[in-house]
């Protein structure tokens, strides 16, 4: 049962924000989380902070033309939404996916601004990206799209103001075709965008960030429960950039990872998923996760990637996209004896199967917390680029596993501040509001 506060909260969203489903989800989890707040500082809700946290400071749609290798003129959409600057430069990753639409991009930017949070780096929240499909295209047509993306983006970026960087579809190789426009259309050569290569001013461990982290993060709740990785069975959806790297610091801390996914499908390899494989057919093929299947005759692929969580597991990370957990899939896990979760994409667990793994006892690492380690990474590219100086791997590497400590520590600590110990989905999104709405109160009604 929603409270009147929800209540008044979501009508409101709702009308203003027709159809954006995604947005709604967002908002509701952490309006509920964040009442006792409200109601403990009144000088947020007289000051009206969450209701002018929902209201992005400022969004763009723009037009995107650009000319296929057949020589046809394509228009897609392209988004940047800047949604919070209380505590940094707006920050956070584009997406390029043909169902991105705004009320996507609103829910990422919306959970950006706690997420970041809670990073204990200063950014602010920000979310971008197109409904541009990269998959199928030749890299002559992935920069031609870039480019006519950055060259309306840029005049409303900048290293001081907004720092994008990647997410589902963007990658180094976006990036590298954004940054050269963008450098281009300036004459600067800055940290504008966070995920450079590494011999033009990005940082190492970037890469590796979103997927380590969240390995780290799930390792605090497996230490909280007198375990570890050792032994475990691991399934992790996608087979993207967190699915790799989570990959493969879950089997360096001695986990057994038997499952990976695409959209078209998922594996399952008992004997453990060889990385090699995975990182070839992926990274550098641009291939289908099938083909490992192919490859290795000890694997087995199925065609239905929903049914990835039918596959029995100790801990599970959903690292693909939003929603892919629903409640049949969160009890199917629950049943096969999963004792953590820890999300790799953002919000890929319905408030269902939410409720479902706190009712079950499950170790539930939510999004905003679990995955914070690419954006914070991103933050120290930021800072080295503003140092003109590169850290050494094990120098950021080290700095990420303090930060994840740190996130899990912070959300730990508001939920039980809230009576609410354990919750770690209460702790991460107080933990985050809190900051945000003291930074809004000291800077006034802007
Ligand atoms: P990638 O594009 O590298 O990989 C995405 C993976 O998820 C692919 O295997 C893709 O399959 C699959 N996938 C994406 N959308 C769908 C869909 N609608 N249905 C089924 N499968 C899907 O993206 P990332 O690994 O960077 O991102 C994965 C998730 O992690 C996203 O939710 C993102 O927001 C989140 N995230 C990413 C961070 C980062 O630093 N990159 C940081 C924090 C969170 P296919 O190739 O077939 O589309
Ligand atoms: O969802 C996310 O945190 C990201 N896609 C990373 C954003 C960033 O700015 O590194």
């Amino acid at each position: 049962m929603a409270s009147k506060f929800v209540d008044e909260i979501m009508s409101a969203v709702v009308a203003r924000n027709v159809g954006e489903v995604e947005f709604h989800q967002a908002v509701r989890e952490v309006a509920e989380s964040v009442e006792p707040v409200i109601k403990k500082r009144p000088e947020f809700a007289k000051a009206r902070i969450l209701e002018r946290i929902v209201e992005p400071e400022r969004q763009i749609m723009f037009r995107v033309p650009w000319v296929s290798d057949a020589g046809q003129v394509q228009i897609n959409r392209g988004f940047r939404v800047e949604f919070n600057s209380a505590i940094g430069p707006y920050k956070g990753g584009l997406r390029f996916h043909p169902s991105v639409y705004i009320g996507i991009i609103k829910f990422l930017g919306f959970e950006q601004i706690f997420k970041n949070a809670l990073t204990t780096t200063p950014i602010g929240g920000g979310k971008g990206g197109a409904d541009f499909d990269p998959k199928g295209k030749s890299d002559m047509e992935v920069m031609r799209f870039c480019q006519s993306f950055m060259s309306e983006l840029f005049r409303h970026i900048g290293p001081d103001t907004d720092v994008p960087a990647g997410d589902i579809g963007v990658g180094g190789r976006e990036i590298g075709f954004m940054f050269g426009q963008y450098k281009k259309l300036t004459n600067t050569f800055s940290g504008v965008l966070t995920g450079k290569g590494p011999d033009w001013g990005g940082s190492l461990v970037r890469t590796e960030a979103t997927g380590y982290g969240l390995v780290y993060f799930v390792t605090r709740m497996l230490q909280d429960r007198g375990t570890d990785w050792i032994g475990k069975k691991v399934v992790i959806s996608g087979s993207g950039n967190v699915a790799i790297y989570a990959t493969e610091k879950a089997q360096q801390l001695g986990a057994k990872v038997i499952a990976l996914s695409d959209s078209n499908g998922y594996i399952v390899d008992e004997g453990g998923i060889k990385l090699d494989t995975v990182k070839r057919i992926k990274e550098v093929e641009r291939g289908r996760i099938k083909e490992y299947a192919d490859e290795h005759k000890s694997a087995k692929f199925h065609d239905r990637w929903q049914d990835i969580w039918t596959v029995p597991c100790d801990v599970a990370l959903p690292s693909a996209t939003q929603n892919e957990i629903d409640q049949a899939s969160a009890e199917t896990l629950v049943k096969n004896g999963c004792i953590a979760v820890g999300e790799g994409a953002n919000m890929p667990s319905t408030p269902e199967a939410i409720d479902i793994f706190h009712d079950a006892g499950v170790s539930f690492g939510p999004a905003k917390a679990a995955n914070a380690g690419g954006v914070a990474t991103s933050a120290l590219e930021m800072s080295q680029n503003a140092m003109r100086l590169n850290w050494p791997f094990d120098e950021v590497d080290s700095r990420l596993k303090q930060i994840m400590n740190a996130i899990y520590a912070q959300c730990v600590e508001a939920a039980e501040a809230y009576g609410k110990k354990g919750n770690l989905v209460a702790g991460a999104n107080i933990a985050g509001f809190v900051k945000v709405a003291n930074a809004m109160m000291a800077q006034g009604v802007v």
